[in-house]
């Protein structure tokens, strides 16, 4: 069919007016009655986007009743009919899975990809429906049996689309196009060092709630106090008004609350002396914790821990602490893409602890909800991060949005994680006015989401001589001074590097957010030739020495656990496009300097006693 052109003009108008933008998703997913939809989808590959634009070029109409592109999941309808794609015999990927990983002509693939999958449900009077997208990688619009309902950019933060009264009884099918083309625009930008995996890379969920619901909520420690819990529940749907009980039956806690029109209730729980068993790395104790109002009741588990800076120290739960770090990917070196469950995240995360780590820094993306639980259960602090990452856009207001929106999801997300003790506003962004503002627009936003954590963000470091400072007035704006700094790897050398010395006056914790070197697993040489394990451990030895002497040393992350894919390193020998950090091999080996970062993690952990 040839589209007349006031024809094409109405369908783009109702194409714009009729996407509907993803909406904040509701905490603690997992807590809820759900659907998986996880499993095989059949995919299109659409490098020219067929399936979205028409020849001209304009969007098939994407409004309720719309039709014509691959959404509509068409079959010929008699045999001189003609339809050029078909999800039916199309192969299937793995979700939650990247395509990158999953077929061998997509390796290096950027754009368009098709992916359905149908399921069945049966619909029920007086619920509210919501599918759910754990990640989708990067921009998403997804249809519900051949109706758009909506789209959403952002790759690694969840997001769902009320589908109330648009389910069918027996089988529906859902269509998703993902695109992970790259974008100046975007966060991150077109620039980054890691592999940009696309498609659906976390959980997607139907989940059931009650059409008043508990749709949000937070549960911790009051800012710096061990004696009061501090928080708030919202209620959503027609009856808002109501009562909500907060049970800890373990802690001997039972409160109730009266949630007004606006369906929110402030919760204030003082604590006797004893009458909490704190989380820690050590102990990292969770409670059950139950929401229960006349129409809702939510099940989590909760942790209660305090984290304060006291000038230059940090104290977790009143006492001063050492944050034994390591910075982490969501990857898994073993099986090329992204984590794809609980058994990849355990294997990262006991690598850490085998080293003797009681933090890790979620670089450089919000890694998954699942993944920061796993944290909470295995005792890691961890520093949270979202993809405002090098040289963004940071002039245009549109991309401060995106970044805000990103930062927002993360925080509802795992507000109520007490592993989580630092939301990181970003990584290495050059300094420069409109960055400053753009960046301290970001620490006021996560300050007012939550005031019990920490604000950190990865710096970068000035040399001056043989000086080394963190010359940047965003400093002022963040809970720490905490900074990248590669001396001995892209400055200086292992035979020069111990000349350097930081000057750092803040009367505040310093964080080292990375360093590190690249060594290939298995290639020896001395202490001074690149690319050894030699060279990687003497780097470290040197960098204790470094840091060992800045007064307000309370931690580190070095880069990085493991080994890791990025485009960006394409050395035949050394790298063949992984990027040779890691204190682990991309077969899961232990290079030198594992043993040499655990090593002096244990003599800190005795300071720290
Ligand atoms: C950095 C970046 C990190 C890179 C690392 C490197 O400063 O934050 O994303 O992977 O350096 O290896 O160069």
């Amino acid at each position: 069919m040839r589209w007349s052109p006031l024809k094409l003009l109405l369908a783009a108008t109702v194409l714009v007016c009729g996407s509907v933008s993803a909406e904040p998703a509701l905490h603690n997913i997992y807590g809820r009655q759900h659907l998986l939809l996880d499993g095989r989808w059949n995919y299109i590959v659409d490098p020219y986007e067929t399936g979205y634009y028409n020849y001209r070029r304009q969007p098939y109409d994407q409004s309720e009743g719309g039709s014509g592109g691959f959404y509509d999941d068409r079959k010929p309808k008699d045999k001189g009919d003609i339809v050029e794609y078909s999800f039916e015999g199309s192969p299937t990927l793995a979700i939650p899975g990247d395509w990158n990983s999953q077929d061998a002509k997509l390796e290096n693939y950027e754009g368009t990809v098709w992916m359905r999958q149908q399921f069945n449900a049966a619909p029920k009077e007086g619920k509210r429906y919501f599918l759910y997208f754990g990640a989708v990688n990067y921009e998403a619009h997804v249809y519900l049996n051949g109706k758009k309902i909506g789209s959403h950019k952002g790759g690694f933060t969840p997001f769902q689309f009320d589908v109330t009264g648009k389910l069918k009884p027996g089988q529906n099918t859902v269509i998703v196009k993902a695109d992970n083309t790259r974008h100046q625009d975007d966060i991150p930008t077109v620039s980054t060092d890691w592999w940009n995996y696309g498609g659906i890379t976390r959980d997607v969920l139907l989940a059931e709630v009650p059409e008043t619901h508990i749709a949000d909520y937070q549960i911790q420690l009051a800012k710096g106090d061990m004696r009061r819990i501090e928080g708030f529940v919202q209620i959503d749907g027609p009856q808002r008004a109501q009562d909500v009980t907060v049970t800890i039956p373990e802690a001997g806690i039972k409160t109730t609350v009266h949630a007004g029109a606006d369906g929110r209730a402030a919760i204030s729980i003082p604590l006797t002396a004893k009458q909490l068993h704190y989380w820690s790395p050590e102990d990292p104790k969770l409670y059950g914790v139950t929401l229960s109002s006349a129409t809702d009741t939510v099940n989590d588990r909760i942790g209660f821990r305090t984290i304060v800076t006291h000038g230059r120290d940090i104290l977790l739960n009143g006492k001063s602490i050492f944050l034994r770090g390591v910075s982490v990917h969501d990857e898994n070196p073993l099986i090329p893409g992204r984590l794809r469950g609980e058994g990849d995240m355990r294997m990262l995360l006991q690598w850490a602890k085998e080293m003797n780590c009681n933090y890790v820094r979620l670089a450089h993306y919000t890694h998954s909800e699942e993944m920061i639980r796993l944290a909470d259960e295995m005792g890691l602090l961890v520093w949270a991060e979202v993809p405002v990452y090098w040289t963004i856009s940071w002039q245009k207001p549109e991309v401060f949005d995106n970044a805000k929106q990103q930062m927002t999801d993360m925080i509802v997300r795992d507000r109520n994680r007490a592993s989580v003790v630092i939301w990181s506003i970003g990584n290495e962004t050059p300094v420069s006015e409109v960055r400053t503002n753009f960046m301290g627009r970001m620490a006021d936003t996560v300050r007012s989401l939550d005031t019990t954590r920490l604000v950190g963000a990865a710096l970068e470091v000035h040399r001056t001589g043989d000086e080394i400072t963190v010359a940047d007035p965003l400093a002022d704006k963040l809970d720490l001074v905490s900074f990248n700094e590669y001396a001995g790897w892209y400055w200086a050398n292992n035979s020069d590097m111990l000349k350097f010395h930081f000057n750092i006056t803040a009367n505040k914790p310093v964080i080292i957010t990375e360093f590190g070197a690249d060594a290939l697993g298995g290639y020896h040489g001395d202490a001074d030739s690149r690319w050894s394990e030699e060279y990687q451990d003497q780097l470290y030895r040197n960098q204790f020495k470094m840091l060992d002497a800045i007064p307000g040393l309370r931690g580190m992350t070095p880069w990085v656990l493991v080994d890791f894919r990025s485009p960006r390193r394409p050395h035949p020998y050394f790298q063949d496009f992984w990027n040779r950090k890691g204190l682990l091999t991309q077969s899961g080996k232990k290079k030198q300097a594992f043993y040499t970062l655990k090593a002096y993690y244990d003599q800190k952990q005795k300071q720290y006693k």
